[in-house]
């Protein structure tokens, strides 16, 4: 049997969403599974996702990219160093999820921070990326690689380009048309009101809210069928996430 290759967006302490979301998507052992980032902070099970994740990372073939939460929260687990922005943006849940935890757990989790990438070009020149880039050179020129991480320049552009605008334009944006498909996540779509995974010019937001009052969202890439899990916010009754 083919393998299905499967896009998700930011998980955001969610474990219970996650489960949800691959059980729905009936995961087979032969399915790729491409995180977007951000599996901490919001929810209170940071600790647990990144426990899950490396689970999965055995039974399937998992990239995982990096997103801006889990620097910051690779950057508390090596140093200690609390950034005051992460810790009003969800980093106190995640630093709770931690409480207690063993030295040798903190050392496997920081291994596994190690190792998540910036992005990810697959075999048919798809872009998979936490955030965006801004180089029109294309990625190894980013002056400032916290783009990968941080930027929102590139869904805003696609987000704006008019229909008018042909691919073959000079006005039209450079950076679109480096990969076939670019997929995003790090701007929630709930921001511009969508809770479904927002398709703009080549590029996908899968974002869809989870550390809200949203959904996380998985999407085949191929055939662009998407799933969903239950409303986080229903998932955590006793919580707020990031709202
Ligand atoms: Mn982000």
């Amino acid at each position: 049997m083919m393998g299905r290759t499967f896009v998700i967006g930011d998980v955001h302490g969610s474990y219970k969403a996650v489960t949800d979301l691959l059980q729905k998507i009936n995961l087979q052992q032969e399915d790729k599974l491409i995180f977007l980032g951000d599996f901490v902070d919001g929810w209170s099970q940071s600790f647990e996702v990144i426990e899950y994740m490396m689970q999965l990372d055995k039974t399937n073939n998992c990239i995982f990219i990096k997103g801006n939460h889990d620097a910051w929260c690779e950057d508390w687990l090596r140093t200690g160093n609390i950034d005051d922005m992460w810790y009003h943006n969800g980093g106190r849940a995640t630093i709770e999820s931690y409480s207690g935890r063993t030295d040798a757990e903190i050392r496997r989790h920081l291994d596994f921070y190690a190792r998540l990438l910036n992005y990810y070009v697959d075999e048919e020149n798809r872009l998979f990326i936490h955030a965006g880039f801004a180089s029109v050179r294309g990625l190894e020129n980013e002056r400032y690689v916290s783009n990968y991480n941080w930027d929102r320049t590139l869904w805003e552009v696609a987000l704006s380009l008019d229909d008018r605008i042909k691919t073959d334009s000079l006005f039209y944006p450079k950076r679109l048309k480096l990969f076939k498909e670019i997929y995003i996540g790090h701007t929630p779509t709930i921001y511009i009101g969508k809770y479904e995974p927002v398709h703009a010019a080549n590029l996908w937001n899968m974002d869809t809210g989870a550390a809200f009052d949203g959904k996380l969202s998985a999407m085949d890439v191929d055939t662009k069928q998407f799933w969903q899990s239950e409303t986080v916010m229903e998932l955590y009754p006793d919580e707020t996430g990031r709202n």
